[in-house]
């Protein structure tokens, strides 16, 4: 199977610590993939991230700044086709105050629509690893792998 660059899926990625399978991963380039998110915080929010475990952006070389904000325009283009929305966030908490939790860059896109997050930018506070993030953790249940391949599936044809 391949995902519309060439790209063989069946390639599994690491996500700083964690392994994350093809099953999760709905979208390749040559070097990011796209996958579906443990506990997302809307419905649609997903991470792109470098295949290259790189912990903070200014360690990302052009090319792979590049080829991970193109696959993150695609991500987002996507999102607003399946989710029928005319608004994202892109958001990238880079280290540790900025409440990065995986050190492993990480592009968070979200679809984004009206009343979701009163006020509009509490979708911050939701992504943050302060104490809000905390208190949202715990409530939030971990997916099972079968949800989260049941949603790559879901986005992987229009990459193909
Ligand atoms: W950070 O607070 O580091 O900007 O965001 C980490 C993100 O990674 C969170 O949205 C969290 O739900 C997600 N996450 C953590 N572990 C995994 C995993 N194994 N698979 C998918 N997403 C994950």
């Amino acid at each position: 199977m391949s995902d519309g660059n060439g790209n063989p899926m069946g390639e599994n990625q690491q996500f700083g610590p964690w392994p994350i399978a093809d099953t999760e991963i709905f979208a390749t380039s040559s070097l990011s993939y796209a996958f579906v998110n443990l506990k997302p915080i809307v419905p649609g929010h997903v991470l792109v991230s470098p295949k290259q475990v790189v912990p903070r952006f200014t360690d990302l070389t052009p090319s792979q700044v590049s080829d991970l904000w193109t696959l993150a325009q695609r991500v987002g283009r996507m999102l607003e086709v399946h989710y029928r929305v005319s608004s994202l966030t892109f958001a990238i908490q880079d280290g540790v105050e900025a409440g990065q939790s995986v050190p492993h860059v990480h592009l968070h896109v979200l679809p984004r629509v009206k009343g979701d997050f009163e006020p509009n930018d509490k979708v911050y506070d939701a992504l943050d690893e302060g104490d809000v993030k905390r208190n949202l953790d715990e409530d939030r249940v971990a997916r099972t792998a079968d949800e989260m391949a049941a949603e790559a599936a879901l986005y992987r044809p229009y990459f193909e």
